[in-house]
C-alpha cells in the first residue's frame, strides 16, 4: 500500500522517537494527564485568552507544569485531536469531506528519487527562470494548481516544506485545507492559488532526484538563508529563490488581481517562514501574511533570552539571533550590519500569525543557543511572545498568536485548523466548526 515504506519508517521513527505520537495514540482519561500537558479546561482558557491578549495567555502557557523542564520526559496525550497520518485520515471538523491522500516519491541512499510531476490537484512547474549574481542561469521548481484562470486569482498561499524538503506533501496539505474552506468557510473554489516551493538537497541529487536545471541545497540550508549548490555553479539563497517566487506573484503581471499573499509553514517550514519575515528585502508595501506553525526554535532579533546565557557563547548568532553579523548570511548581512533597527522596524510591521499547539511541548534538544530560548516548542513559542511584547512597541500591532488546544506537533491538523484556514483563504468558519475543532 505505500510507496515508500523506507522513508515512512524514518520519518515515523523520528516522530516516534520524541513523541508517544500524537495522532494515533488512544484517547487517555482525564486522570492520566502527562508532565507538561494544561488540563482541558486549562487549555480552553490559554486558547481564548489568546484570542484577545496573546501576551497574557503566553504567561499562562508558562504557568502549565513542567512546560519548561527539559528534564519531564514526557509528551502529552490526553483529549488529542486524532488522526491517522499513515491512513490519511481527515481532520473530524471537515464534515464528511475526504482527504486526498499524496503522492510520494520513492528513497534511495540518503534521498529522493522520482519525485512525483503531479500530486492531487497540483502539478510541478518550472517556468520561473532566475539568473544569480554572478550571470549563471537556473529554474526554481514549484507545486501550483493543475489549472487555474491567472485572472481569477485574489489570494495565494505560498508554503514552505518541512525538515524532509517534502513540498509534494505540503502542497497536498493545503489543498485539502482549501477543500474544506470552500465547502465550510464560504471561500471560491476558483481564487486562492497554491504553491508549494521545492527546496531539494545535495542527497537527492545524488539519489537522482533533482531535475536538469533545477535549484538544490545543501541539507536543510533552505531554512535558513542558505546558498544552493546546484545546478552547475549556480549560486542563490533560498531567501531569495522566495523573493523570485513573491516576485512571480505580485510584480509579473500575471495575476492582475491578486490582493493577499500568505507564506505557511509547519515545523522547519515555521523556522524558515519566521526567518523569512523578518529578512526579506521584499517592501513592507507588499500585502504578504506569515503563518508560523509551530516552528522548534525562533530567530531573535534582540538578546532578551528566557534562559540563562552564560555558557552559551553563541546564543544570538545566526540562525538563532542576528547579534553578529558576521554569521548572517550574505542574502542579509549588509542589511543587518547597516540598517538593523529598519530591518527591525519593517519586521514588526507585517501581517505576521503565530499558530501553537498547546500540546506542542516536546523537543527538548542538546543545542545551548536554542535551550535559552526553552526547554519545549510550546515554552518556547511562549517565551518568543513575551520577549516580543517587551521590545519597544510592545507586542506589534498587526500581530497575532493563538494557541490551540488538544494539538501537538501535527503539521496538517495545525494548518487545517478554522483559524489557520480562515487566515490563509478569507472566509469565516461556524461557531460549532471551531468548537468541534477546540473541544469545547
Ligand atoms: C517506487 O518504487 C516502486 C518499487 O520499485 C515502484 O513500483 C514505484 O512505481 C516507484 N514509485 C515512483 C513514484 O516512481
Ligand atoms: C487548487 O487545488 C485545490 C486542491 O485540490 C482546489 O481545492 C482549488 O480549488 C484549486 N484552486 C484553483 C484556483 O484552481
Ligand atoms: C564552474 O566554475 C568553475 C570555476 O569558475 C569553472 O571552471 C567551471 O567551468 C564551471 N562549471 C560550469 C558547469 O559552469
Ligand atoms: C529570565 C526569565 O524571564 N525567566 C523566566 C523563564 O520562564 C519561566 C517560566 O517557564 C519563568 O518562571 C522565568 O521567570
Amino acid at each position: 500500500m505505500f510507496k515508500m515504506a523506507p522513508i515512512l519508517s524514518l520519518i515515523l521513527a523520528l516522530f516516534l522517537a520524541e513523541t508517544a505520537i500524537a495522532g494515533v495514540a488512544a484517547p487517555r482519561a482525564a486522570s492520566s494527564l502527562l508532565k507538561r500537558q494544561a488540563s482541558h479546561s486549562n487549555q480552553q482558557t490559554i486558547w481564548q485568552k489568546s484570542r484577545s491578549d496573546p501576551v497574557a495567555a503566553a504567561q499562562l502557557v508558562l504557568k502549565i507544569k513542567d512546560v519548561n523542564n527539559a528534564n519531564a520526559a514526557s509528551w502529552a496525550s490526553d483529549n488529542m485531536v486524532q488522526i491517522k497520518k499513515e491512513d490519511n485520515t481527515q481532520v473530524p471538523w471537515a464534515s464528511g469531506i475526504s482527504f486526498d491522500a499524496p503522492d510520494i516519491p520513492n528513497w534511495s541512499g540518503n534521498g529522493f528519487t522520482n519525485i512525483p510531476q503531479t500530486t492531487g490537484n497540483f502539478r510541478l512547474e518550472s517556468d520561473i527562470s532566475v539568473k544569480d549574481n554572478h550571470g549563471n542561469s537556473a529554474k526554481i521548481f514549484y507545486y501550483v494548481n493543475k489549472s487555474y484562470n491567472p485572472s481569477s486569482i485574489k489570494r495565494a498561499v505560498v508554503v514552505w516544506p518541512g525538515y524532509y524538503r517534502e513540498s509534494w506533501l505540503y502542497v497536498n496539505y493545503v489543498g485539502n485545507a482549501y477543500k474544506i474552506a470552500q465547502q465550510d468557510m464560504g471561500v471560491s473554489g476558483d481564487e486562492v492559488l497554491i504553491i508549494a516551493p521545492m527546496f531539494l538537497n545535495t542527497d537527492d541529487k545524488n539519489a537522482g532526484g533533482v531535475a536538469k536545471g533545477q535549484i538544490y541545497f545543501q541539507s536543510t540550508g533552505w531554512e535558513a538563508a542558505g546558498v544552493s549548490r546546484g545546478p552547475n555553479n549556480f549560486t542563490m539563497s533560498s531567501f531569495k529563490l522566495m523573493d523570485e517566487v513573491l516576485a512571480h506573484l505580485l510584480d509579473s503581471g500575471n495575476f492582475p488581481n491578486i490582493e493577499k499573499v500568505i507564506l505557511a509553514g509547519h515545523s522547519m517550514g515555521a523556522q524558515a517562514n519566521l526567518r523569512y519575515a523578518i529578512l526579506t528585502n521584499r517592501p513592507t508595501s507588499d500585502p504578504l501574511g506569515f503563518l508560523i506553525a509551530n516552528p522548534a526554535s525562533f530567530l531573535y532579533v534582540d538578546g532578551d533570552r528566557n534562559e540563562s546565557t552564560d555558557n552559551c557563547g553563541n546564543y544570538d548568532q545566526w540562525p538563532n539571533g542576528i547579534g553578529g553579523s558576521a554569521t548572517v548570511p550574505a542574502y542579509a548581512r549588509d542589511r543587518v550590519e547597516n540598517e538593523k533597527d529598519q530591518l527591525v522596524s519593517n519586521f514588526r510591521s507585517r501581517d505576521v500569525f503565530f499558530a501553537f499547539g498547546l500540546n506542542d511541548n516536546g523537543g527538548t534538544t542538546g543545542n545551548c543557543a536554542k535551550n535559552t530560548q526553552g526547554s519545549t516548542r510550546v515554552a518556547r513559542g511562549a517565551n518568543y511572545i513575551i520577549s516580543l511584547s517587551e521590545m519597544n512597541g510592545g507586542f506589534p500591532g498587526n500581530f497575532k498568536a493563538q494557541f490551540y488546544p488538544r494539538i501537538s506537533h501535527q503539521d496538517y491538523v495545525m494548518l487545517a485548523h478554522p483559524v489557520s484556514m480562515q487566515y490563509m483563504f478569507g472566509g469565516s468558519y461556524s461557531q460549532s466548526m471551531l468548537d468541534e475543532a477546540t473541544g469545547n
